[in-house]
């Protein structure tokens, strides 16, 4: 495996921070978060499995829809364009493991800053209106979502996840054909992306190639082996008593972030700045975002941007003044919609769902 580290370019991207090389997993570099919308080309990559789809011919791709229905159904990239009602949103599409190198002690997995996470515009069809056409079954309860991408070894099971059948029929979930008006990057998922949103991008399953529905609760290894989490109050664990019960780690934590400054640059004393960042959570609204720039013994409200969207983050920014040279512990906090708020401390041994507060520190000359 070449070094994990340092900036790469690959096919349809910009210059990205490398994690892993086979499987791609690519952050994305902090500065682009300063746009509402993170480009194609600077959205994150992470797969799990080496063979990545690299090449689908749009004529004879198919879509397959199977199991407990009425009419199996092939539908082409031309069927989802034409034959159901488009429909978009933007959404927050964010790792399960973004942030984690931040967790302390130290957890294994990919180290990712927090770049693991982007804002797209997703169009695509309902699941719901697919599911329809296909016909449901009585006594469905589960679909499952199949990448068509593999691993190099026999048995290592593909990349599989499920929903309940009443939140796939939601209305909210979407096939994206397009993300931000272009077809989706094949680094990203083309020629499809489940998009679920409010919940962690490993439900997204890109290069999606079988649905399936379910009389029996879907158990397969990325629903009941990965991405669990231990079941508390905040997703939190003690390193030295680990939680027995977990579960399949689902909706988006509370958490926002610090975009400018980094802590990188030195300020300087009595110059006025804006400081910005992003706050998002599963999309139950977020009411406040909170600045300390004592490390959190005194906190002052930030202006939060209009909502462009209920499953989009939001960015945040706050005017403030080194009065004096010397160092400052600067630290953001949302509150959300039902008085939530984000803690100080938050651990658990996969390094997921971080909500615990961000801390910069930054210098003023
Ligand atoms: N088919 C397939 N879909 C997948 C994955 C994968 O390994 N294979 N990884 C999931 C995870 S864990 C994440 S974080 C997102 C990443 O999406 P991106 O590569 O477009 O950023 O894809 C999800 N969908
Ligand atoms: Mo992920």
């Amino acid at each position: 495996m070449p070094a994990a580290t340092g900036m790469v370019k690959y096919p349809e991207k910009g210059e990205m921070r490398l994690l892993t090389d086979r499987p791609p997993q690519l952050e994305t570099p902090l500065e682009v978060f300063k746009k509402d919308i993170t480009p194609n080309e600077f959205f994150f990559v992470r797969w799990h499995l080496a063979e990545i789809v690299r090449r689908i011919d749009e004529d004879t791709f198919r879509l397959r829809i199977g199991g407990a229905v009425a009419h199996p159904l092939e539908l082409s990239m031309n069927d989802l364009r034409t034959k159901f009602p488009a429909d978009s949103m933007v959404a927050l599409c964010i790792c399960s493991g973004n942030s984690r190198a931040s967790f302390d002690p130290k957890v294994p997995g990919s180290q990712w800053g927090n770049g693991a996470m982007g804002n797209a515009k997703w169009k695509g069809v309902r699941v719901k209106d697919i599911l329809a056409m296909a016909g449901v079954q009585k006594g469905a309860v589960d679909v499952s979502f199949a990448g068509m991408d593999k691993g190099t070894l026999p048995g290592v099971p593909g990349f599989t996840k499920s929903l309940s059948i009443d939140h796939a029929t939601d209305g909210e979930v979407l096939i994206a054909y397009e993300m931000n008006g272009t077809p989706i990057p094949m680094l990203n998922g083309y020629p499809l992306k489940l998009v679920v949103p409010g919940w962690y991008a490993s439900y997204w399953v890109g290069a999606l190639g079988n649905i399936e529905v379910h009389k029996e609760k879907y158990k397969g290894f990325w629903m009941e082996k990965a991405y669990r989490i231990a079941n508390t109050p905040g997703r939190t664990e003690r390193p030295d008593s680990l939680v027995k019960e977990t579960i399949p780690l689902t909706t988006v934590q509370l958490h926002s972030i610090f975009v400018s400054p980094t802590g990188a640059e030195p300020l300087k004393a009595g110059q006025k700045y804006t400081l910005e960042g992003l706050t998002f959570n599963d999309g139950s609204g977020i009411s406040r975002v909170e600045v300390s720039a004592d490390g959190g013994k005194t906190w002052a409200a930030a202006t939060m941007d209009p909502e462009i969207g209920k499953y989009s983050w939001r960015r945040w920014k706050h005017e403030w003044t080194p009065a004096t040279t010397g160092s400052y512990d600067l630290a953001v906090r949302a509150t959300d919609s039902k008085g939530n708020t984000q803690p100080e401390k938050q651990w658990n041994r996969s390094g997921y769902a971080r909500g615990f507060i961000e801390h910069i520190k930054v210098q003023a000359q």
